[in-house]
């Protein structure tokens, strides 16, 4: 057994062998130690009975002096934390980062200039405003937390899928998620913006309009944690060996393409599987379907900083692709889940402040709240000073100082010296005067020696009063199916509001965004007409400058850019008795070599006889396996005289489900009377019918063709779709 003693220059964390035992008590204390396979209490003690308390008499009260019992209980009774103020749901894994060149030249981080090293990371992905047992699939912002464990420290990017943020300033912070968290009187609505209080304060907030737009469009409600892309948000710094600076903005880019649901999807999901996103990257991890992203660098020169129309450090603002380019500078590689979701994934502490050499901060306003308020939550959160000594929160290098005891300390520090500077804690050798060692020096973190601007103001800076240009550079750069998703989710939440004037002050701000968006937003909610002098005629409101004449911005629609392939697609191949099994075995290899998977879905668990006789074991049945689980659907076909799946209403359910989601549906055969039945026309865009009872190369071709496309808009019913 070992424990830690400090290190000899009074640090706490060196391990050692500690007992110092002869061989005979070794050996005794082997012999008498409880073994692997049997429960004893927390102090070691063995249990001869699990199951019973200890009463006086059978059937006689429980005596209290039944410690196991009260030990069990208690520990029982204290098993919970206080979730996460924000971001309480989500999901974790472990992986690496390697740099593909070093950066040395614009960073002196160590993980960042050598293309040898993969560094270690746990990655938590998050919902924000649910509580911690909320579903996976609501309207939100994700959180994208990714530490890394450096030779130099522990380095946190904690960032969004989302570029920008709702407010400018973290003195705000508190108003916005009360107003999005459940309202206080009533607890409702769970992991949903869609209610008044909400609505109130982002509609008298409008630096709030340009996250607005993301959050309702579909980056609210992505297909996968694993095909989303991360941003730091902010603006930092990157500083190298020489102390020069440059601005930089964090990007995530994930290898399989950004995709989304639909919303009715994303509400079936919740109801179907609410734990769609974990058990996705969960399944993906354990079959060896790593998730990759590449992280993305906009590197802006000290001396640029005032070049842009928006100013640097207002977090509500984004710098387009198209203006810096993205530079992609190493790969996130996310290869093992965790072994325990509390131990890692809930008790794991982020903080934008853990940075190591290199990395800097800006004076973004909301990034400098966020300094102080991360570490203050962990306080409350995980009970004490001494989270960083918990397993996933501790670095993988040495860490030495003087910081000592508090709750649950776990590290012992030997030794009389708990000071610096001191002659005492390494023995004769060091003495105040001619001294040979030095607790700190120049290869330490250093902050940049920035010039500032007096005087002292609790005030804003001029530069952030403009809020809707790039709020209308998202919506003039999305594709039409984005922009419909995008009109039909302001009119979903605005028409669960209960107070109507809210609901007008929202479609008076999207005026200042785009005319014909407030136009068709407002449509049918029975508001008065658009309103763009009413949405900022209120005192205090100061008016940005009014910037014309943008040009789309292609990066911002998930519509663009070239497919990402159907590798790890899920697939539902609908099999009845009689079903042809040469069909379905050349569907499953054409997707397995795409690296798409598929299950078998039949009427019961029990094997579907094939046309052949012999049995075929299903994966799944109709009602457990809900198309909304998969990406697209194989409809099998079944020998002449076979009942087959068209007489099956779960089976009709979920052709109509998948096409009036988008998805590809294929059908061979007599698979295609299902497509009949639910009235969808076979030659639509992403339905494919192969006439005979096979699959040949060219079906199941067109077929991964058709679902690397991810959707087709077209086969959208009407109703789930705003009125252009
Ligand atoms: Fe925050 C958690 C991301 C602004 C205060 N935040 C938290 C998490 C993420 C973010 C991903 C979850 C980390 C985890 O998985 O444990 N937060 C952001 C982003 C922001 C942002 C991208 C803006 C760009 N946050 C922000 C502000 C404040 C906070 C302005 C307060 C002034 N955030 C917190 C917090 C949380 C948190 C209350 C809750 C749990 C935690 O920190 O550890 O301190």
């Amino acid at each position: 057994m070992a424990t830690e003693r400090p290190a000899s220059n009074g640090g706490p964390v060196e391990a050692v062998d500690a007992p110092r035992q002869g061989v005979k008590q070794q050996a005794m204390a082997q012999a008498l130690a409880p073994p692997l396979d049997r429960l004893t209490t927390n102090q070691g003690l063995l249990l001869s009975d699990n199951h019973n308390s200890l009463k006086a008499g059978a059937r006689g009260p429980t005596l209290l002096e039944d410690f196991i019992l009260r030990e069990k209980i208690t520990h029982f009774d204290h098993e919970r934390i206080p979730e996460r103020a924000v971001h309480a749901h989500g999901a974790g894994a472990h992986g690496f980062f390697q740099v593909y060149e070093s950066e040395a030249a614009i960073t002196r981080a160590g993980f960042l200039c050598d293309p040898s090293v993969q560094t270690p990371v746990f990655v938590r992905f998050s919902t924000v405003a649910g509580s911690r047992g909320s579903a996976d699939t609501v309207r939100d912002a994700r959180g994208f937390a990714v530490k890394f464990y450096t030779p130099e420290g522990n380095f946190d990017l904690v960032g969004n899928n989302i570029p920008v943020f709702f407010i400018q300033d973290a003195i705000k912070f508190p108003d916005l998620v009360h107003a999005v968290k459940p309202e206080p009187d009533s607890e409702m609505p769970q992991a949903a913006s869609a209610h008044d209080t909400f609505w109130d304060f982002v509609t008298l907030m409008p630096e709030t309009t340009h996250m607005l737009m993301w959050v309702m469009s579909d980056r609210g409600i992505p297909r996968s944690l694993r095909m989303m892309e991360g941003f730091g948000v902010h603006t930092f710094r990157f500083v190298n060996a020489h102390g020069e600076s440059s601005f930089v903005k964090f990007h995530w880019k994930p290898r399989l393409g950004v995709h989304a649901l639909t919303w009715d999807e994303a509400q079936t999901l919740a109801g179907q599987d609410a734990d769609f996103h974990r058990r996705d990257l969960w399944e993906a991890i354990a079959s060896g379907q790593f998730p990759e992203w590449e992280l993305g660098v906009q590197v802006v020169p000290e001396a640029d900083e005032h070049r842009f129309a928006f100013d640097l450090l207002d977090p509500t603002k984004l710098i387009p692709e198209e203006l810096v380019p993205v530079r992609r500078i190493g790969r996130l590689v996310l290869n093992r889940n965790p072994d325990n979701f509390f131990a890692e994934t809930e008790q794991v502490a982020f903080h934008p402040g853990h940075l190591v050499p290199g990395i800097d901060f800006s004076n973004d306003p909301l990034l400098q709240g966020r300094l102080f308020s991360y570490t203050d939550t962990q306080l409350s959160r995980l009970g004490g000073a001494n989270f960083h000594e918990l397993p996933i929160n501790k670095g993988v290098c040495p860490m030495h100082n003087f910081q000592r005891d508090g709750m649950h300390r776990q590290s012992i520090a030997s030794g009389r010296v708990a000071y610096e500077p001191n002659t005492l804690a390494n023995g004769e050798e060091f003495r105040v005067d001619g001294r040979s060692f030095d607790p700190v020096g120049p290869s330490g973190f250093t902050s940049l020696p920035e010039a500032l601007e007096p005087p002292k103001v609790r005030a804003r800076s001029a530069s952030f009063d403009e809020h809707y240009a790039q709020a209308r550079l998202f919506w003039i750069s999305q594709s039409a199916p984005e922009k419909d998703h995008l009109v039909a989710a302001f009119q979903f939440e605005l028409s669960k509001l209960q107070t109507p004037a809210i609901r007008q002050r929202m479609v008076d701000t999207l005026a200042h965004v785009d005319a014909d968006l407030a136009q068709r937003v407002a449509a049918p909610l029975g508001t008065k007409p658009p309103d763009k002098a009413a949405a900022t005629a209120w005192p205090g409101f100061r008016e940005g400058p009014v910037i014309a004449g943008l040009a789309p911005s292609p990066s911002l629609s998930m519509a663009v850019g070239k497919s990402a392939g159907i590798a790890t697609r899920k697939v539902a191949i609908l099999v009845a008795d009689g079903v042809n099994s040469a069909a379905v075995r050349a569907v499953q290899q054409a997707l397995a070599a795409e690296g798409a998977m598929s299950k078998l879905v039949g009427p019961t668990l029990c094997p579907v006889r094939c046309a052949g006789g012999e049995p075929l074991a299903v994966d799944a049945t109709l009602d457990n396996a809900p198309s909304v689980l998969f990406d697209a659907l194989y409809l099998a076909p079944t020998e002449a005289g076979a009942e087959g799946l068209a007489g099956d209403a779960r089976a009709l359910r979920a052709v109509e489900q998948a096409c009036r989601h988008g998805k590809t549906v294929a059908a061979s055969g007599s698979g295609a009377l299902l497509i009949a039945a639910v009235g969808v026309d076979p030659k639509r865009p992403g339905v494919l019918v192969n006439p005979s009872d096979d699959a040949p190369a060219a079906f199941t071709a067109a077929m991964v063709t058709a679902m690397s496309q991810h959707r087709h808009w077209g086969l959208e019913a009407p109703t789930s779709r705003a009125k252009r």
